[in-house]
Formats: structure tokens, C-alpha cells, sequence
């Protein structure tokens, strides 16, 4: 069984820009830099043969690559916050670029989960123990980053990656790349 998720690895810069709004963090786990993403679509774990035919429908997915930047953060989670994240600033490409993700998995007979579609970086994962002073902290230090944002930058493909779990959280590792404008 493998586990993957389809997303869009982030520039340098916003990677940089990311790792800067992270500092002062007052509870939980800072993403690593070099796992920093856009989820388009978590698939989950499925034998081999089934990821190879999520690969061969990807790959056919096209599409003009386009714009985005990041801005503003909040945490998932109200009571009980679970994910810090940055928020998206997007046009309805993105949008549609997920859907094609989306009807590419059903293609592979693979069924995701009827969820709203929230884009977002994961800037920091939260305990499920988090105490409510800590929970607080986190508020806040959302709060301070709502004027948080990055430059506008081009989304030129998306990969399927590969989520080891690991005691040390999750390695990603990139399957393959789809560019976009091909
Ligand atoms: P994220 O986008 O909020 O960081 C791999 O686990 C990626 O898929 C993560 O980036 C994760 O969240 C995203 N994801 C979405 N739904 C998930 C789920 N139900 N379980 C695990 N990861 C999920």
C-alpha cells in the first residue's frame, strides 16, 4: 500500500517567506521547509497498481498554468485547533485544477472524501492534547499573521507525492510531476 496525496510544490521564496512567518510559533510542529505544499487532493493508501493508474490519468490532466499568492492565516479547528495554516489567494483556476485531480481519482476508481475544498499551506500541526492556554497563544499568533503574504507566483504543474509516516512526522516524496502548459 502506498499513501499519496496530489499537491503543488511552492518557490524558494514563498518557501522563505513561509519559514519566516513560522518563527515565534508558541505551540506545536513547524512544517520543514522542504515539506511545505498546496494539497490539491489527499488520496490515501491504495495498493500500487492503483496509484499507477492515478499516475496515467494525471498525466493526461492539462491546463494553463497561473497565479496564486499566499495570505492571511488561521487555524482549523475552532475548540480544538489542529492545523496553523496560511491562507490562498487564488483565481477560479485553482479551483478547477482540483477538480480535474478530483475526476482523474475517480478515473482510478479511487474514492476521496466528500470534503469542502479549503486551500492552504500547513505551516504547523497541533496536538490533540493542546492545552487551552496554548490554544489561545495559537489564536493570537494567527491573528498577528493576518496581514501575512507573499508576492504573486506562477503555478507551473503539480506532483503526486508519496507521505511515509514516520516517528518524526511524515516525509513527502515526490512520485512525479505534472507540469502545466504542456
Ligand atoms: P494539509 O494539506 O493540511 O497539510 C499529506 O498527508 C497531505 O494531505 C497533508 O498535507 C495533509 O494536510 C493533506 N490531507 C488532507 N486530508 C487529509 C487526511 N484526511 N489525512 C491526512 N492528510 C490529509
Amino acid at each position: 500500500m502506498i499513501r499519496t496525496f496530489v499537491g503543488i510544490p511552492l518557490p524558494g521564496a514563498v518557501v522563505r517567506d513561509l519559514t519566516a512567518a513560522q518563527a515565534g510559533l508558541p505551540a506545536g510542529r513547524a512544517v520543514a521547509p522542504e515539506n511545505f505544499h498546496l494539497t490539491l487532493a489527499f488520496i490515501g493508501e491504495h495498493p500500487e497498481p492503483v496509484i499507477e493508474d492515478l499516475h496515467l490519468a494525471l498525466d493526461r490532466i492539462t491546463g494553463a498554468g497561473f497565479q496564486v499568492s499566499l495570505a492571511g492565516a488561521g487555524l482549523f479547528g475552532n475548540k480544538r485547533p489542529r492545523v496553523l495554516y496560511a491562507g490562498v489567494r487564488s483565481g477560479p483556476e485553482l479551483g478547477r485544477l482540483r477538480e480535474k485531480v478530483v475526476q482523474a481519482a475517480r478515473g482510478a476508481e479511487i474514492p476521496l472524501a466528500r470534503e469542502r475544498y479549503t486551500p492552504h499551506v500547513t505551516l504547523a500541526r497541533l496536538n490533540s492534547g493542546l492545552s487551552p492556554e496554548d490554544a489561545a497563544e495559537l489564536r493570537d499568533f494567527a491573528a498577528r499573521r493576518a496581514g501575512f503574504s507573499t508576492a504573486p507566483f506562477r503555478i507551473e504543474g503539480f506532483a503526486l507525492f508519496r507521505s511515509t509516516l514516520g516517528r518524526n512526522g511524515a516525509i513527502y516524496e515526490a512520485l512525479a510531476k505534472y507540469p502545466l502548459d504542456k
